[in-house]
């Protein structure tokens, strides 16, 4: 067993942002198949172009690899139209991992291979049983609390499931219902957590009892998108084309690296479903 490859540093130095953060050394990543068009979506931003989500991925793979990631790259897999969305598969933390049961049945397929790809990492890999349903992208992680969405995708038999596992390794966790909020397939497609107690919001989100606690960066109307950010290290990974939204990341201190989501937003993609980091 590999044990965990994710450690705690301090990092005091350029980052006035942050007094500590956690580092991710690896990343698994799957690239999207030819038939990826076929996929599930709620959006009406037309089919997405094959060829530039394959050039948008590499892009997104190489930003991770500026960040001092080790790539894991998969194969794509034309089984499973949706499985470049490798982030709803699994939860994978510095003490454990949860593998999930995506919320939709054409997608809980795609867990068996992510699972043989963690499982040298891990002493143990957990689940989700039935009536369990969880997606990855229903669950963020502040900094030994997680915050766990109530969605389409993510029931509450999978949330409590997920927050057991998390308890028996000393994590807390808190539930946010987003059944009733418009425009959002996930709980990170509205939130991210950067550092520093530092919570990235929609206006829909904003006023969650659950927030209360978190200085938030509430994104602008109009820039809903950009809220799926994602910190990797020292960097912010954000979606290109949200003026207002990167000029707020940067006054705050962070080195950000702008990436063309086009064609993954068309289908339903955040910017943090695309990878697994631990
Ligand atoms: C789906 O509907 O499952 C995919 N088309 C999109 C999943 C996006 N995942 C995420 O934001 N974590």
């Amino acid at each position: 067993m590999g044990g965990h490859t994710r450690t705690r540093l301090w990092l005091r130095n350029a980052c006035s942002f942050s007094d500590f953060t956690t580092m991710f050394t690896k990343a698994i990543v799957r690239p999207p198949g030819r038939n990826y068009a076929e996929g599930l979506t709620t959006m009406n931003l037309g089919a997405p172009n094959y060829k530039r989500a394959l050039q948008q991925h590499e892009a997104y793979c190489e930003a991770l690899e500026q960040c001092g990631l080790t790539l894991m790259r998969l194969e794509p897999d034309e089984r499973y139209p949706d499985s470049t969305f490798v982030e709803d598969t699994a939860v994978l933390t510095d003490r454990c991992a949860i593998l999930t049961r995506p919320g939709a049945a054409s997608r809980v397929g795609e867990v068996e291979k992510i699972a043989d790809v963690v499982a040298p990492f891990y002493a143990e890999l957990h689940s989700i049983p039935e009536p369990g349903k969880l997606d990855g992208g229903d669950i963020c992680e502040a900094e030994g609390h997680f915050l766990i969405g109530i969605s389409e995708r993510t029931n509450k038999a999978g949330a409590q499931q997920l927050t057991g596992w998390l308890a028996s390794y000393g994590f807390s966790s808190s539930f946010i219902d987003i059944t009733g909020v418009k425009d959002i397939l996930h709980l990170k497609s509205g939130l991210a957590y950067l550092s520093d107690n530092r919570l990235v919001v929609i206006d829909a989100l904003a006023d969650s009892h659950e927030f209360r606690d978190y200085d938030l960066v509430r994104v602008t109307a109009g820039e809903e998108y950009a809220a799926n950010c994602l910190l990797v290290n020292d960097r912010v990974l954000l979606a290109a084309g949200y003026p207002v939204f990167e000029g707020r990341m940067r006054a705050l201190g962070y080195h950000t690296i702008a990436l063309e989501m086009t064609e993954f937003q068309k289908m339903d993609g955040g910017l943090s479903c695309l990878s697994l980091r631990f």
